[in-house]
């Protein structure tokens, strides 16, 4: 497996500043070093360049705008780059606006490769706010939106053709705040989404059966993970942490099963805040989690995979 870091050192979209720092944390926790123990070659193409975050007030219902469509060009451009060289690219985020950039390259990618794209989303939140309905003007909070064409145009049309993604191409897991016009809007488009309730019901296993079913050997998928996602008892180092969230267990076997697939074409790990975190613990978290993503099991494989557990 050939993959490539790429570093992006903002927090323009978060609401809290901190993910800035997420790159430097996530390589102090040896993200490089996980990978290439587990056989991978890793190529760290440093930090991608961008205006820094002026602090200020939304207008016209979003929060830094140009900053954000500056910031997602560039990602845009080098997530790119590297899945033109044949390589994995891994995002080191940064705030969940940046997924907007990743995932438009992606999809453009997979167009010109006959690849169907399948994006598992995971979250506390849907992301998928516009600016008519966002509580706050985050654009870390309107992504999933964006890359279904709802958004400003300089951040709808930033893949090969608008919008960048359909809804049928993504589902969510893990949600637990999602705001009120973001509940009507996932319903009206239709959206796959497995919350807590569902988790807690029917559990990750199913969840990620469910999720996984249409798997097959063209299929790319990107695994956009906001570190929200896992309970923050077990991830405090992020800015809008939301309690009763995954187990880091359930957080695991919901990378190990994406990793069984084999599919894995590329990945954004994002909103880790070190200015929130205790000890680096959360960037360590998300390294564990991407390791598993990647092939470590930590458990002796006592189940036969053909032969799964009900
Ligand atoms: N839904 C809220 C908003 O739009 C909070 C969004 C928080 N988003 C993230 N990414 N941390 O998932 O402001
Ligand atoms: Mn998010
Ligand atoms: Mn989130
Ligand atoms: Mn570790």
């Amino acid at each position: 497996m050939e993959l490539s870091l790429i570093g992006a050192p903002t927090d323009i979209g978060a609401g809290v500043a901190g993910c800035r720092l997420g790159p430097g944390a996530l390589r102090v926790a040896g993200i490089g070093r996980g990978l290439r123990g587990l056989g991978c070659d890793v190529v760290d193409t440093g930090d991608i360049d961008g205006p820094p975050n002026p602090m200020t007030p939304p207008v016209d219902g979003y929060r830094h705008l140009p900053e954000v469509i500056a910031w997602n060009v560039a990602l845009r451009d080098a997530v790119a780059a590297e899945l033109a060289s044949g390589r994995l690219p891994v995002v080191l985020g940064g705030d969940h606006s940046l997924a907007i950039g990743s995932i438009s390259a992606v999809a453009a990618h997979c167009r010109a490769v006959g690849k169907k794209l399948l994006i598992i989303w995971v979250d506390a939140h849907a992301d998928i706010n516009t600016s008519a309905m966002t509580p706050t003007g985050n654009i870390h909070g309107m992504p999933v939106a964006c890359l279904l064409g709802h958004g400003p145009d300089e951040l709808t049309g930033l893949s090969d053709q608008r919008p960048a993604i359909t809804h049928d191409q993504i589902h969510q897991v893990g949600l637990r705040s999602v705001d009120a016009g973001e509940k009507r809007f996932l319903a009206e488009l239709g959206i796959s989404v497995y919350d807590m309730r569902y988790l807690d019901e029917a559990g990750m296993r199913r969840a990620m059966r469910r999720v996984l079913a249409s798997v097959d050997a063209d299929t790319h998928l990107h695994l956009s993970l906001d570190l929200d996602f896992v309970d923050p008892a077990v991830a405090p180092g992020v800015g809008t942490p939301v309690v009763g969230g995954p187990t880091y267990r359930e957080a695991q076997l919901c990378m190990e099963m994406i990793a069984d697939t084999g599919r894995l074409g590329s990945l954004d790990l994002v909103e880790v805040n070190p200015a929130l975190d205790v000890r680096n613990t959360t960037a360590e978290l998300a390294v564990d989690l991407v390791e598993s993503l990647f092939g470590k099991s930590t458990l002796l494989r006592v189940t036969d995979l053909a032969n799964p557990p009900l």
